[in-house]
């Protein structure tokens, strides 16, 4: 038997019901050689789980506040049809989650596609500066035929960072703010990491600005645009840039046929900087499998993490997925940071 929605998709009456736990931490992570930020961390980590569901499922997730400060998740891009009170909006929808308090969350995943998580308190601190973002990704009842073709998954989430107040908690986000370090993912070159294919791959990048406009530029490919903002478009089209707004996303699919190392950046010239010096920032490498590592290569001895991109953790099915890979670390005191620049300083005499 078939339910139709909205009537646009034919979804299973049995929907299934998943449940999560996402706790808010506070902890920092290095964004940057040399540049840590204290962030407010979903299961503390930055990005937050991958959550993964199926269109039409009841999603009901249980938020601990562990923080000093309050918060909220905002489901960005689901409808909340009949479960306005779930849309994480404060003082609108629900009041903030205070320090120590739990809110749950109950609503339909009734839209498809590259959604996301974030903080609804104060966006331009939480989720412009510290880190309160995470995918969600909902399968459609009913895919386009392109999508069965993907043999690759990868998830990248842009953002900025200011290293002028990333030590304090409750500063930071105001109007004409100037943004020092960017990064995908929760790192900026090069503690990005590879993303590696082999010829014949079809590459599903679903790309998130999630804290601010983007121009994502993949070398030696054409990228087929697909959806917006996780609704498939009438009109998939070819593009080697694709602009997306702040908030926005876009999925692309490319076919993996031109052998070699490329460059995936984002093409905003700032976007590539670490303080002001290039190359850093929102940029990545593409690395084809049978590819030898020449000496000058930039990532010859790279420590490999093979989760970056959420590839591993897209073929764990539905749930939520954390990744070690993006756990940030307990935040450092005063005294401990003096301490470890004497003992760098001592060891620097020897
Ligand atoms: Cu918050």
């Amino acid at each position: 038997m078939l339910l139709v929605l909205g009537g646009l998709s034919a979804l299973p009456a049995q929907a299934d019901v998943r449940q999560f736990d996402i706790s808010i931490e506070e902890v920092e992570i290095e964004v940057a050689p040399g540049f840590k930020s204290k962030v407010w961390a979903y299961n503390g980590q930055v990005p937050g789980p991958l959550l993964r569901v199926a269109e039409g499922d009841d999603v009901e997730v249980i938020l601990t506040n562990n923080t000093s400060l309050n918060h909220t998740i905002h489901w960005h891009g689901t409808f909340q049809t009949n479960s306005w009170r779930s849309d994480g909006v404060p003082n609108v929808t629900q009041p903030t989650v205070e320090p120590g308090e739990t809110y749950t969350y109950r609503f339909k995943a009734d839209k498809a596609g590259s959604l996301w998580y974030h903080c609804h308190v104060n966006v331009p601190e939480h989720v412009g500066l510290r880190g309160m973002w995470g995918p969600m990704i909902v399968d459609p009842a009913e895919p386009l035929a392109i999508e069965k073709d993907v043999t690759k998954e990868a998830i990248l989430m842009f953002t900025g960072w200011n290293s002028d107040v990333a030590d304090t908690y409750g500063k930071g986000g105001s109007p004409g703010e100037t943004m020092d370090y960017f990064s995908i993912n929760g790192k900026s070159f090069p503690m990005t990491q590879p993303l590696r294919v082999k010829k014949g791959d079809v590459l599903r990048l679903r790309l998130f600005a999630a804290g601010l406009e983007t121009a994502f530029h993949l070398h030696g490919h054409d990228m087929l645009v697909t959806h917006i903002d996780g609704t498939p478009i009438d009109n998939p089209y070819w593009v080697d840039v694709v602009d997306i707004p702040s908030g926005g996303r876009a999925d692309v699919i490319v076919r993996m046929d031109n052998p070699g190392m490329w460059i995936a950046h984002d093409h905003i010239e700032q976007h590539i900087t670490n303080k002001g010096v290039m190359p850093g920032g929102a940029a990545m490498i593409i690395e084809y499998e049978g590819i030898g590592k020449e000496d000058w290569y930039v990532w010859k001895d790279k420590d490999y993490a093979p989760d970056f991109y959420l590839s591993d953790s897209m073929e764990k099915g539905y749930g939520l997925h954390n990744s070690p890979v993006f756990k940030g670390s307990e935040i450092e005191t005063r005294k401990q940071k003096k301490k470890k620049k004497k003992k760098k300083k001592k060891q620097q005499a020897q």
